[in-house]
């Protein structure tokens, strides 16, 4: 039978940019035969049939469309009893090329092939086009023996082409149970796009932080249910105190920060299930009988969260000075291992920013972590009339699978009143 090339969508003419396949080859149907690059993509043409190559009508650079005859093949006699002598003969004239021609000329063996007349089965469309990464038709083949799938790896080459190493990285982090940073799981990965088609792009490496981070961040993300309740503090008798304080100019600036750790602490004594951990079974709740807490710090190389020990034991004025300090040292990238170790529950502030509310991710394998933006003046009504309030955002993201709905906004309730 013919191979043709199948419906290609809207293209004139493709380049054939691989030819996978040998007269010869024995070829199960589907398996790529040749791959066609367009302007927009890249596309393979699977075997129609299972069976034999008998001929390759087609090079690398070729220009082709639809219909176009790019070889021919012996489809395997599927009906045949495999005791035919007929197969051993097929399996004769496989190993002896020279002797095949006349067998590709011999009418179709049994009734149950296609008869000779009808065009060969329609092949399988190709595969949708932006899917598919760059990679040389080497590359490629060697992926494939390796069961390596391309779509889940990420080119180091040029134009983000992958290569034959970023095939072995990919094939050995998986051997080691790792992830190399794109799909894993049967989660489909984002193609790789070669973004340099659009305009210029620059090629920045993640800092050492950034990608530890980001590994934690999506392993959160994955295995974490997460839901955010959001609520707003009424914080302005607080601002008032604070205020009041920062202006006797003694001891260390008082922030936000340090009274939202005090009262999230207090809040974790009383609801134990948020200073808790699911058990790596997911059977049982690890509860904690401390409260270390770790804050979410801004820094140039990247988000690092330095943990303070016994927040329910601190006062106001201890807790500002160690976050002033673990501040200062993690932007100076001077943290140590057991600075960022310990913690039950984050917050992360980004009210000296801006925003009005956000989603954080919880600290896994932590349960809760509480998100501070940017207070504000607000008309409070007071029964009577609207009043001038400060408040501020508060977004609590939990793991729902051991925290309920109610015990959230209970905390944040409470931290409320609290605050
Ligand atoms: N609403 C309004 N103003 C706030 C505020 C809030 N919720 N929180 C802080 N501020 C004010 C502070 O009072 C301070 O103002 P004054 O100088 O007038 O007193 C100013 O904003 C700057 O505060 P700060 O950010 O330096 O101090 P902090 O104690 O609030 O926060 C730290 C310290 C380390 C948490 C913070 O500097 C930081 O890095 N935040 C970013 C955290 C982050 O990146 N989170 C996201 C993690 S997920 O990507």
């Amino acid at each position: 039978m013919d191979i043709r090339i199948p419906d290609i969508g809207d293209f004139d003419k493709v380049s054939v940019i691989e030819v996978l396949m040998r007269e010869g080859d024995t070829v199960a149907a589907e398996d790529p035969l040749i791959v066609l690059e367009s302007d927009k993509a890249t596309m393979e043409v699977p075997a129609p049939a299972s069976g034999t190559i008998r001929s390759v009508q087609v090079k690398v650079g070729d220009a082709v469309a639809q219909g176009d005859v790019i070889g021919s093949m012996e489809p395997a006699d599927e009906a045949k009893a495999p005791e035919t002598p007929a197969e051993a003969a097929a399996e004769d004239a496989a190993e002896a090329p020279a002797k095949a021609e006349p067998k590709a000329e011999a009418p179709p063996p049994t009734p149950a092939a296609p008869p000779k007349a009808e065009p060969p089965r329609a092949p399988a469309p190709p595969a949708p086009t932006e899917d598919l990464p760059h990679a040389s038709p080497s590359v490629r083949k060697f992926a494939r023996e390796l069961g390596a799938d391309l779509r889940g790896i990420q080119g180091t080459g040029p134009k983000n082409r992958i290569t034959k190493e970023d095939v072995q990285e990919h094939v050995k982090s998986r051997l080691a149970g790792g992830s190399s940073g794109s799909a894993t799981g049967g989660i489909p990965a984002i193609p790789a796009v070669d973004f340099s088609k659009f305009g210029p792009v620059e090629r920045v490496e993640l800092a050492r932080i950034r990608k530890l981070s980001a590994a934690h961040l999506h392993r959160s993300w994955l295995n974490v249910p997460h839901v955010t309740q959001t609520d707003r503090a009424d914080i302005t008798e607080l601002e008032a105190f604070r205020k009041a304080e920062n202006a006797r100019a003694e001891g260390p600036k008082l922030t936000l920060l340090p009274f939202i750790l005090k009262a999230c602490a207090q809040l974790l004594r009383r609801y134990p299930d948020f200073n808790s951990a699911l058990s790596p079974e997911g059977d049982a709740l690890i509860r904690k009988g401390y409260v270390h807490m770790g804050f979410a710090a801004d820094t140039e190389h990247g988000l690092v969260v330095p943990v303070i020990r016994d927040v329910d034991q601190k006062s106001i004025g201890t807790l500002a000075s160690e976050c002033a300090e673990l501040a200062a040292t993690a932007r100076a990238g001077k943290l140590k291992p057991a600075d960022l170790q310990g913690g039950c529950f984050s917050v992360s502030s980004l009210g000296g920013i801006g925003g009005e509310a956000f989603t954080p991710i919880v600290n896994a394998p932590e349960v809760a972590i509480l998100g501070v933006s940017k207070a504000s003046m607000q008309p409070v009504w007071d029964g009577s009339t609207f009043q001038p309030r400060l408040l501020v955002p508060l977004s609590l993201s939990y793991d729902h699978r051991v925290i309920d709905g109610a015990a959230a906004a209970r905390f944040t309730t409470a931290l409320s009143e609290l605050l």
